[in-house]
């Protein structure tokens, strides 16, 4: 079996990499940026190319099964190169994998397209669209794109609104929203393999103690999260003690940033 990996050398294509790693199983790694050479018999493949670039798009879902698309701009950004990178970009590789035949695409969406949301008990995954930033926007628009191809031409098409993936949460919200690597990769492995699952969208977070959004969508999939956050908290209250209003809503502070300037995490 074959995966492209769109963003590979990007902070989750990097966290991944490793834990998607099975016999018989060769991962196609996809960034504009450099990606780190192969180790001793690691199956891998290195391209380089850009998400809006169709032709290298094209060559790198050539003889693949399945798609994980992480490649993006990850925070807010000008709109034009948002449109341009980000819903462009996956426009341009959910045709290259209609073309080429790839039967399934999972999609990196983010909290940040239902970023006004308030907190609020068990969040469900198919929220309507709320997004705080271009960035959210973006995300939504990818998740449409997403359900475009799925139901126009019958591909399985996963969206995964990602909390936060860091090897460890930031911030008093990241004890909520983190979706520990470990999980991450538990996740993609149940979205790789769940049959025929059509269209669906999925939160991407591990069970945190302190989280609040539905799990449920993601383990009809088949994903088992093994992480909680809470193993951080004491360190991460200890430093993180401000008041943060701005975390009455989902996306934190990003509702608070300006719109099309790069923001801090
Ligand atoms: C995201 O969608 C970003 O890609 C990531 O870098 C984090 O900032 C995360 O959201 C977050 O909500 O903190």
């Amino acid at each position: 079996m074959r995966v492209l990996i769109t963003g590979a050398a990007g902070g989750i294509g990097r966290l991944i990499r490793s834990r998607l790693r099975r016999d018989g199983r060769e991962l196609r790694l996809f960034d504009i940026a450099t990606v780190a050479p192969a180790e001793d018999g690691e199956p891998v493949e290195l391209l380089t190319g850009s998400v809006t670039d169709p032709s290298a798009v094209r060559a790198a879902c050539d003889g693949v099964d399945a798609i994980i698309h992480l490649g993006g701009l990850s925070r807010e950004a000008p709109w034009a190169d948002t449109l341009d990178v980000n819903v462009n970009g996956t426009q341009v590789l959910l045709e290259a994998a209609r073309e080429a035949g790839v039967r399934r695409v999972i999609l990196a969406s983010s909290n940040h397209a239902v970023g006004y949301h308030p907190v609020t008990d068990n969040v469900a995954a198919d929220l309507a669209p709320q997004p705080d930033t271009y960035y959210g926007v973006s995300k939504a628009a990818i998740e449409a794109l997403g359900a475009l191809y799925a139901h126009r031409f019958g591909m399985d098409v996963i969206c995964v609104r990602i909390g936060m993936c860091f090897p460890k949460p930031m911030g008093v919200r990241g004890l909520a929203l983190w979706l520990s690597p470990d999980d991450c990769g538990r996740l993609l492995e149940a979205c790789l393999s769940a049959p025929s699952p059509g269209y669906r969208l999925v939160w991407g977070v591990s069970r945190n103690t302190r989280g609040y959004v539905s799990l449920a969508e993601a383990e009809a999939l088949g994903y088992k999260s093994q992480d909680d956050s809470e193993v951080f908290a004491a360190e991460i209250l200890a430093s993180d003690t401000a008041a943060h209003p701005e975390n009455e809503v989902i996306g934190g502070g990003f509702t608070i940033t300006p719109l099309g300037e790069a923001n801090p995490l």
